[in-house]
């Protein structure tokens, strides 16, 4: 029998719930040892040499990056494509899914969640007031502009729904989590792409998931799970000390 994917990484991470998102479109069977950033041992730092989440396991074949993963697994399970045919369509859509991770998740989680919720969670410091009304006046607008001018009016961003789509998604659950920003009226047409997208299953069913993980009590976890029904497994990865990792702006 083979073992099912294991994925590494709490589904409150933006990324781990992308890549959840994709084993779930692909029909792909799943555990989750949901560790939280920050928290990882040396082992985890062996098998994710930046200490990010998601790390993706599967026999062999350990793998770091959302996207990495997600294109790995949209070309080992070709089943449900994630990505356009056309070989245009699919370098906007990888342009886009960079933008998405990168500068979009600069503001909205570098700048907006993590200073909001993950940095007074974990590292239990203080929360800027001053510097998250900073973001959401000056770095939140110019990245919602220009999601604005690349929202399709209808559907997705090239057709069907690729993990471009869900990358831009998923950032969006967590800026209503860090309860800090304002609606997104301003930007009409990227407000309804978005919802669009979060209206999609998996991502209705994740983005619950994550929210109730947000603040599920550590002993809790395993009913919490069993009650979406993913099997939990322990890769040994949990250290006692949070930590911050060699690439970390948080
Ligand atoms: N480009 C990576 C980013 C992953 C990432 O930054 N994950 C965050 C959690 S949302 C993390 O692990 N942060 C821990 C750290 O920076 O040390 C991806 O797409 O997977």
């Amino acid at each position: 029998m083979t073992e099912p994917l294991t994925v590494i990484g709490t589904p409150v991470s933006p990324y781990v719930r992308k890549v959840l998102a994709v084993l779930e479109l692909k029909g792909l069977a799943w555990r989750i040892d949901p560790l939280v950033p920050f928290l990882g041992n040396d082992e985890f730092t062996r098998l994710s040499p930046l200490r990010r989440i998601p790390v993706l396991i599967d026999g062999e074949l350990v793998l770091s990056d959302s996207s990495v993963i997600a294109e790995y697994l949209d070309e080992r399970h070709p089943g449900t494509a994630l990505m356009p045919r056309a070989v245009a369509d699919r370098a906007r859509c990888r342009w886009l899914e960079e933008f998405a991770d990168t500068r979009l998740a600069d503001v909205l989680i570098w700048g907006l969640f993590g200073p909001a919720i993950t940095r007074p969670g974990i590292f239990k410091s203080a929360r800027d007031e001053a510097a998250l009304a900073r973001v959401i006046a000056e770095d939140l607008p110019p990245v919602m502009d220009l999601l604005e001018t690349m929202a399709p009016e209808a559907g997705f961003y090239a057709g069907d729904l690729t993990t471009a789509d869900l990358a831009v998604a998923v950032h969006f659950a967590n800026l209503r989590w860090s309860g800090v920003a304002p609606g997104l009226d301003r930007w009409p047409r990227a407000a309804a792409w978005i919802g669009r997208i979060e209206g999609a299953e998996p991502l209705v069913r994740l983005n619950a998931l994550g929210a109730r993980a947000l603040t599920v009590r550590y002993p809790d976890r395993p009913a919490l799970f069993a009650e979406y029904g993913i099997g939990l497994v322990d890769t040994g990865v949990t250290g006692r000390e949070a930590r911050r990792g060699p690439m970390t702006t948080l």
